[in-house]
């Protein structure tokens, strides 16, 4: 199965395309035991930029494994600063209390050869959970994704990262949001 991974690009949106009913989902699951779903709760944000994600800023972060073999994750964010556009996507590791960094790359179900990654053919919004968001004017907001399939048994992100701005999508700049100002690990 794991060789299936590496294909040509064709060979890649095919797969992507073929959705949950492609031996390539076969094996799949979200495995944690910890059932079809997962709630942060309302948490502290991680800061790494008192400026951007102020002291007091909560997020919280839900997903849904459905049955159908989708992933539904929602964002709610409080406390950021008013009419503001940030990015946000899962990544693969949990939050470090002072380095952003630390939280690895984006979570890619098909795995780029290349990393960090920005072809656009994996660093998209099907192949990567993105969660940008434009604040109101109380700070808050909420996004939402959805993705055609789940995190593999050995193999799944661990946080929500807030970036500077809204997720870039060109060749060799796709996924690039900017710096790291806050993280709330999620136990996807
Ligand atoms: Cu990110």
């Amino acid at each position: 199965m794991r060789t299936q991974l590496f294909l040509t690009a064709g060979g890649l949106a095919a797969a992507l395309l073929a959705g949950p009913a492609a031996p390539l989902a076969a094996a799949t699951g979200h495995g944690s035991g910890s059932g079809d779903r997962v709630d942060t709760g309302l948490r502290p944000l991680v800061s790494y930029h008192a400026e951007y994600v102020p002291a007091g800023a909560t997020a919280r972060v839900r997903a849904h494994y459905r049955p159908g073999g989708k992933t539904l994750v929602k964002l709610r964010v409080r406390g950021l600063i008013p009419n503001r556009a940030y990015g946000a996507h899962a990544h693969q590791k949990a939050c470090h209390p002072t380095d952003g960094a630390a939280a690895g790359g984006h979570f890619q179900y098909v795995q780029d050869p290349v990393q960090p990654s920005t072809d656009p053919a994996y660093a998209n919004p099907d192949n990567e959970i993105w969660l940008d968001f434009t604040t109101d004017a109380r700070g808050e907001a909420t996004a939402r994704a959805l993705v055609d399939w789940q995190f593999p048994a050995d193999r799944r992100a661990h946080s929500v990262i807030v970036h500077d701005h809204r997720t870039r999508t060109g060749p060799g700049e796709a996924g690039v949001a900017g710096p790291r100002h806050g993280c709330l690990t999620v136990p996807f």
